[in-house]
């Protein structure tokens, strides 16, 4: 468990100056609302003809792109799970998003990886379970990454900083 380089803030994640950050995507990765439609918005079409060509990606895995407009470099697209009732392997799935998006940030020499709250917002995903997930995933994957400097939690509202603020901070209190 690494929670060390572990951050949480409250921002837009379209402004992020890091190397790569994650779009909670669907598995068309054509585009959508909420963050998607943000980081579209923000790259420009030539993100979206990019997208094209990757024939899409299956819910828990995850596709990178260039950042074109935006400041990032990278962009990782990952379909997260819709939330339907806690049985049909979400929090499995939720935690292969994090895991898949950190192994192409490592592949892709990124050190520092900006997440948003993946699944939480139009896939329903129950926030404070969410953001346990997250971060656990992250704190045992750091283990496995030495290159990459600090990954950020980007919480678009206070309501999602304070989950994953109360969440890293009981994973500190276990180690
Ligand atoms: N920066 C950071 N976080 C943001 C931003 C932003 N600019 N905009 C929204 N959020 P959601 P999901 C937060 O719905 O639940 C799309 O249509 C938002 O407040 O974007 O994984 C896709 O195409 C919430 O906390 O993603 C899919 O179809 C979090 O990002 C579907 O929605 C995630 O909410 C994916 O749903």
């Amino acid at each position: 468990m690494n929670t060390a380089r572990i951050e949480i803030i409250q921002g837009d994640i379209t402004k992020s100056e890091v190397d790569a950050i994650v779009n909670a995507a669907n598995t068309s990765l054509l585009g959508g609302g909420g963050v998607d439609g943000a980081i579209h918005m923000a790259a420009g079409s030539a993100l979206l003809a990019e997208c094209r060509t990757l024939g899409g990606c299956k819910t828990g895995e995850a596709k990178i792109t260039r950042g074109y407009r935006l400041p990032a470099k990278f962009v990782i697209h990952t379909p997260g799970p819709r939330y339907k009732d806690g049985n049909h392997n979400e929090a499995e799935l939720l935690a292969s998003c994090y895991r898949n998006c950190l192994k192409l940030a490592v592949e892709n020499h990124c050190a520092t990886v900006d997440f948003p709250s993946i699944s939480t917002g139009v896939y329903s995903f129950p926030l404070n379970d969410a953001a346990k997930i997250a971060v656990r995933t992250l704190a045992e994957e750091l283990e496995h990454c030495p290159n990459i400097k600090r990954v950020r939690m980007v919480c678009f509202d206070q309501k999602t900083m304070k989950a994953y603020e109360t969440a890293l901070e009981a994973l500190k209190a276990e180690e």
